[in-house]
């Protein structure tokens, strides 16, 4: 049993999670995935926390992939059983997360950690990122969602050379493929993902968690997004921060939510 292999610090309405075993380059195991899935569950329901900052403890590294000395192992009906668990608890349940969910990158975001990167809503990388889904050279394909995220974020084209090369790119050519959204000094990165937290809490929770909904709802073929939206549209009426932001705007000043 590992100890505080995740740190949580809840300031300003921003939580941020550390993923803390530098020794391993952060590498996700089972224990951390479960601690991850506790610990988001917590911040889903609480109220001072408008949005989660997902970073690596240590100069090297977000997260180095899954453990490779936990998985290597497995056998097929493990692995896909893992899979299936592994996507349903973290990286499907953060895509959906109704709060704003930024990856900051500071390092090696590799295999199983591009993968967690790539789940989250917004990406921003420090100029020492590197990054890649290098699963190929193990002898397995990415399991935690990578081969549809990558593909959505970079283009089929893209994805297929990055998966069946396993090149690391680095944090340029991340910007460059649109995989990140921005790329910061290593020093400024964290501010620099609070300065956006903290321009998204300034608007509606309730719209912002339906927003999320619906530009998912384009990318997941069991649903109609234009559907999706018309609903979560219609279910913004009458909120309170509907209220709040109309009549800030008709009384001149600012609102508050
Ligand atoms: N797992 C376990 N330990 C890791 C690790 C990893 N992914 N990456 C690094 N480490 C450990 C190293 O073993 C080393 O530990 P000691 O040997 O000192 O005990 C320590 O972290 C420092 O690493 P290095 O000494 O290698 O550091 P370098 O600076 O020389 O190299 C590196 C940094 C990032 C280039 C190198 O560590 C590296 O290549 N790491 C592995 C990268 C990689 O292949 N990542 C895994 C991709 S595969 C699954 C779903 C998904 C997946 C698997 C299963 N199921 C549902 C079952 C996903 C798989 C992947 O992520």
């Amino acid at each position: 049993m590992e100890a505080h292999n995740l740190l949580v610090k809840i300031e300003n309405s921003i939580a941020l999670l550390t993923l803390n075993r530098p020794k391993q380059l952060n590498a996700l195991n089972h224990q951390l995935i479960n601690n991850l899935n506790q610990e988001l569950k917590k911040i889903k329901t609480d109220k001072n926390v408008k949005s989660v900052i997902i970073t690596g403890s240590g100069e090297k590294a977000f997260v180095a992939g899954a453990d490779i000395k936990e998985f290597a192992k497995f056998n097929r009906e493990e692995g896909k059983s893992l899979a299936k668990n592994g996507q349903k608890k973290l990286f499907d349940f953060i895509e959906n997360f109704p709060k704003p969910v930024i990856a900051a990158i500071n390092g090696f975001a590799l295999g199983g950690g591009l993968e967690l990167a790539m789940a989250c809503h917004i990406r921003l990388a420090s100029n020492y990122a590197k990054m890649g889904l290098p699963e190929v050279s193990l002898g397995i394909i990415p399991g935690y969602g990578g081969t549809q995220r990558l593909a959505q974020l970079v283009g089929k084209g893209k994805a297929l050379e990055m998966i069946t090369t396993g090149r690391i790119i680095d944090a340029n050519q991340a910007l460059n493929y649109r995989l990140v959204n921005n790329v910061f000094e290593s020093e400024d990165l964290i501010s620099k993902c609070k300065e956006l937290a903290h321009q998204i809490a300034k608007n509606s929770s309730n719209a912002i968690s339906a927003a999320i909904k619906s530009i998912n709802a384009g990318f997941d073929s069991s649903l109609n997004g234009f559907e999706v939206e018309i609903n979560s549209f219609g279910s913004c009426f009458g909120t309170d921060d509907f209220i709040e932001g109309t009549s800030a705007f008709l009384e001149k000043r600012k609102p508050n939510f």
